[in-house]
């Protein structure tokens, strides 16, 4: 897979070259460039942004520097706006998004980018408009490191184990079930004793209850959504 990603702020990547996607890029599954949109300045401040049409507060991001940066890195490839006003980032979303050749995120600054943009990186590839969720960033810049972050662990050959990642929370529509490792007694508090049984359908069955109570406790719109249960009426939670 191949990243661009253009942002006014290439520092706040840096992250991207090391720890998950470092890895994949050690290994050859991730080709990742990270681009300043200043270089597709031609005036003598390097001005990304202006006052927006129609009034009101703060600045927009200009069009012809993003145009130009667009034409140069984004041909062919799908094309990821974040922005507050995107459809919201899920699993389901980054395993569509891990099938991909070529992503390009377009980080947008200040009150976003001029619209006419997202219409002209229609024409050169697949737009994506894309949220992290129902709250406000100064920018899309940690937006696109936690989506980065979330695809490229799921390209194929990057995990090592690949039955962590079938039973992670998300997945199969559950939050995750409680785990525990040793010593068995810590300060008075003892691990379930189902899980030093052996008895791998106990404790399947088990682990299977656990993530259920936790979904309808702390998440029942995705329980909904799997249909296994409509809520916590249909549990007994404690
Ligand atoms: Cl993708 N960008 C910004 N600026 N704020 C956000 C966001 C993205 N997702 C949630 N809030």
């Amino acid at each position: 897979m191949r990243i661009d990603v253009v942002t006014i702020f290439p520092d706040y990547l840096a992250p991207l070259a090391l720890s998950l996607p470092g890895k994949a890029r050690d290994k050859g599954l991730l080709d990742l460039a990270v681009h300043d949109l200043r270089g597709w300045t031609t005036d003598r401040h390097h001005t990304v942004d202006d006052t927006p049409y129609g009034g009101g507060a703060g600045m927009v991001m200009k069009p012809e520097p993003w145009g130009r940066a667009l034409d140069e890195v984004a041909r062919g490839a799908t094309i990821v706006f974040t922005t507050p006003s995107g459809e919201p980032f899920t699993q389901a979303l980054a395993q569509e998004l891990s099938g991909h050749e070529h992503l390009v995120f377009a980080c947008g600054r200040y009150e976003g980018i001029d619209q006419r943009v997202v219409e002209h990186a229609a024409t050169l590839g697949t737009v994506r408009e894309i949220s992290l969720g129902d709250y406000v960033l100064n920018g899309g810049e940690v937006a696109a490191l936690a989506i980065t972050e979330a695809v490229v662990r799921l390209l194929p050959g990057f995990m090592g184990n690949a039955e962590s990642l079938a039973e992670e929370s998300h997945v199969d529509g559950l939050l995750e079930y409680p785990v525990y490792t040793k010593p068995a007694s810590w300060e008075g508090r003892d691990v379930p004793d189902v899980l030093l049984s052996g008895d791998h359908g106990r404790i399947a069955a088990w682990r299977r209850a656990e993530a259920q109570r936790r979904t309808a406790e702390r998440r029942p719109d995705l329980l909904a959504a799997t249909g296994v249960i409509s809520g916590l009426a249909d549990l007994d939670v404690r």
